[in-house]
């Protein structure tokens, strides 16, 4: 076994099962193993490394940022925390945003937001509050977050749950209107569904949940952790169905691929719920990220990287519906956010990702059958091209292998 493996498993929680590679370096779509091995990376650290890996202007900010001021908690002003915070506003159209660090910590403060807007604006019973959210989600991994999981190994061993959540099944509006009661403060719901295995919802979907949050004075909330930041060829997902969502969670990419960012959104109603000493974290907010954050923001509008997402992505999805193999059922996505789901009955699409890995093209399964492609936004045709060669080589191989008659 590799050494730095053998090390890792030694001395770290085996919470992972990374593929058989130790990457040393890191440059826009490209990755290096310790062998000098150059691969294309259409992972991009699940959608946070959206500008490229050590984007060199958001590189110089950092450094420069780090070599002034770092870290000052909350308890006083800097001079970069409001930039960050009028700059995402404007760019989601939100009143207020409320800065953390982690996904899972934006997707907490929106629960708690959405919970106490229920006590005090709604006047829902005290503790009778209801958030709905939908089968095959994925909001992060916390106690309370897992709680809202179908997904049993993520909740299994970790009780007790955190009640006062309910789920409907995803792409279904009239589910969602028969779970809503009195006591409902809020329906959370990725515009496009990641972990699950890149799950498109049918159009108008979320268009006819607004408007059943609007109906019975329901919060709609977004996780565009993984969806934003022009992953899928918008701003925000929810600009596809026209939707401005009463609250937005971003993370992931706003940390421009170097640091986590991340920060819950919302009109001034839902946000002034929280007055001072209610909710807060260490690094949330701090100069550094808010730096980051701000030049992340900037250098996705210079380098035009949002359309860039829709027209890469419109070609590189239609550069995989053109391949015919009995081992693909399916290819979907929008934007840079596109998933192959492949047949179980020829292989798994762990199999392919180590394939893959061979002809120099790095990314990961979800869910057994998925193969995703969530590459850095700044791709170009030709890498895209590669990574398709890549593919074609693969699933031959593996039907010539399985005497599959393509
Ligand atoms: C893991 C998934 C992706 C997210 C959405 C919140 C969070 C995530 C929509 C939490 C994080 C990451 C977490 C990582 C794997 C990865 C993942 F497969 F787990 F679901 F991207 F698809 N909302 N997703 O996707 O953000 O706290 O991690 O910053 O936990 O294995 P975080």
């Amino acid at each position: 076994m590799h050494p730095i493996i053998e090390q890792e498993r030694t001395y770290g929680a085996h919470n992972y099962e990374p593929l058989p590679v130790v990457l040393t370096r890191g440059e826009g779509v490209y990755v290096w193993d310790d062998g000098g091995k150059q691969y294309i990376d259409m992972m991009s650290a699940y959608s946070a490394v959206s500008h490229g890996h050590c984007h060199p202007k958001l590189v110089n900010v950092l450094t420069e940022q780090a070599q002034t001021l770092a870290m000052v908690s909350r308890a006083f002003y800097t001079n970069k925390l409001s930039l960050f915070l009028k700059k995402i506003c404007e760019m989601t159209g939100q009143d207020k945003a409320l800065p953390m660090n982690t996904g899972a910590e934006a997707v907490e403060t929106a629960l708690k937001a959405a919970r106490k807007w229920a006590y005090t604006i709604k006047k829902v019973p005290h503790d009778k509050a209801e958030i709905i959210v939908c089968e095959g989600n994925f909001h992060g991994r916390t106690t309370t977050i897992v709680s809202m999981s179908s997904e049993a190994q993520y909740r299994t061993g970790f009780g007790p749950l955190t009640p006062g959540f309910k789920l409907v099944p995803y792409g279904d509006a009239a589910a969602l209107e028969k779970a809503i009661t009195p006591n409902t403060a809020a329906f959370l719901v990725e515009p496009i569904q990641g972990e699950a295995g890149i799950i498109v919802p049918p159009t108008g979907y979320l268009k006819k949940c607004a408007a059943l949050c609007r109906q019975h004075n329901v919060l709609l909330i977004c996780d565009e952790i993984q969806t934003g930041i022009g992953r899928t060829g918008r701003f925000l997902a929810a600009e596809h169905e026209g939707v401005k969502p009463d609250g937005v969670v971003l993370g992931k990419a706003l940390g421009g691929g170097l640091l986590p960012v991340s920060v819950f959104l919302s009109r001034q109603e839902v946000m002034d719920v929280f007055t001072p000493g209610d909710h807060g974290s260490t690094f949330g907010g701090n100069p550094l990220a808010a730096t980051v954050g701000l030049a992340a923001l900037q250098v996705l509008i210079d380098e035009n990287l949002i359309a860039r997402a829709a027209k890469m992505g419109e070609y590189m999805l239609h550069q995989l519906q053109k391949i015919k193999s009995p081992l693909i059922d399916d290819v979907r996505g929008k934007g840079l956010l596109l998933g192959i789901s492949i047949n179980p009955r020829y292989c798994s699409a762990r199999d392919i990702c180590l394939r893959l890995m061979k002809e120099g093209v790095l990314s990961k399964e979800t869910h057994q059958t998925v193969v995703r492609f969530a590459p850095p936004l700044i791709i170009t045709e030709e890498q895209i091209e590669q990574v398709i060669a890549a593919l074609r080589l693969v699933l031959e191989a593996v039907a010539v292998e399985m005497k599959i008659k393509a």
